[in-house]
């Protein structure tokens, strides 16, 4: 075993959530799984932020400060293995859940040829085995909508599922997008994450109405969630994609959350009262206290050791991507 190599004491990646409704067992596991996903997101993006004011990349990124229960609760309920799954802007969460590739991310953002891109899409524009992210808002919409089509064709039994955000709720596309799906039947989990912002433009100034009831003009069933509570996003989930995937129709949840973190780097117009009353619901705060102290501190330091080694290792090791490369890839 390597130097910096980890030994794991608690559950995490590897160990699969039994699917025996009620069981004591399959909460603890879940429990444990969930906060090491969440604080792994939180601890990576926070450490960015640091990166960032070091000079360490340019560019920009759009931390899920506050949003990591969407992003570990859905993912968690998925097929990983065959599900397809389309993000966006916001997408390191989403990324890090599904993959855990803390190396692959970190190199991807300081613009190094070992990134899991190559250096070449940045935080924005992900890609590992099936996840696709872009940061074109809604662009990414009709994308799991054909990826679904195409599932359907094969009879794979995988389902798509895409992440957006309550902003791009006022792009058409997405409404196309909803038609086709609902129209020609296609496994595709539409999930909304309302974290009641788009930049600094609050909900109520740019949507009349509810967001959750457009789905149902086009016949689409939905369910709104509390977004920071982890085991009720993952639950919630679970039954939605059982949904799509037995019935082959799509559906829209909506998880109702709140960006915590500034929109990029930097760029935050909302009051400090209204940050301080959110901070109290935060989702990694509420996970923590299901868990005995000496579980919660040990996960903590497992990640906190893992990510140092990780992000010393990614500076250390890799060119920047050079003109050469890109041409070379392209
Ligand atoms: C087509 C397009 N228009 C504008 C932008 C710039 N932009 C990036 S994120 C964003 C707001 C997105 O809001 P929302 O969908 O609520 O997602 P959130 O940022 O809150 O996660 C905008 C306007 C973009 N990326 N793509
Ligand atoms: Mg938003």
């Amino acid at each position: 075993m390597g130097k910096n190599e980890v030994v794991s004491t608690i559950p995490h990646l590897s160990i699969k959530i039994p699917r025996i409704p009620g069981s004591i067992y399959r909460k603890t596991v879940a429990q444990s799984k969930f906060y090491y996903q969440m604080y792994l997101i939180r601890y990576v993006e926070r450490r960015l932020f640091d990166l960032y004011s070091q000079g360490l990349f340019s560019g920009t990124i759009h931390v899920c400060l506050g949003q990591e229960a969407c992003a570990v609760g859905v993912i968690n309920a998925l097929d990983i293995k065959k599900d397809i799954i389309f993000s966006n802007h916001r997408a390191h969460g989403h990324f890090l859940a599904y993959s855990d590739d803390v190396y692959g991310i970190v190199a991807e953002i300081l613009g190094q040829e070992t990134g899991v891109c190559g250096g070449i899409g940045g935080s924005q524009h992900l890609h590992t085995k099936n996840m696709y992210t872009n940061d074109v808002q809604g662009g990414i919409v009709p994308n799991a909508v054909g990826a679904a089509l195409a599932e359907k064709i094969c009879g794979s039994g995988a389902i798509s599922v895409v992440f957006f955000g309550d902003g791009t709720m006022g792009q058409g596309i997405v409404y196309e997008s909803f038609n086709l799906a609902s129209l020609w039947r296609l496994p595709v989990l539409f999930v909304l994450e309302d974290n009641q912002y788009a930049q600094s433009t609050p909900k109520e100034k740019a949507h009349a109405g509810s967001l959750k009831t457009r789905a149902d003009t086009f016949g689409i069933k939905s369910t709104a969630v509390d977004g920071n509570d982890v085991i009720k996003v993952y639950q919630t989930t679970l039954d939605a994609v059982q949904f799509v995937r037995n019935h082959s129709k799509p559906y829209f949840l909506v998880l109702n959350t709140y960006r915590l973190g500034p929109h990029s780097i930097g760029d935050d117009d909302r009051s400090s009262e209204e940050l301080e009353l959110h901070w109290k619901g935060d989702p990694i705060k509420r996970l923590s206290k299901k868990l005995p102290v000496a579980k919660k501190n040990n996960i903590e330091r497992e990640i906190e050791d893992k990510v140092e080694a990780i992000i010393k290792q990614a500076i250390e090791d890799s060119p920047m991507v050079s003109l050469d490369f890109i041409q070379r890839d392209s």
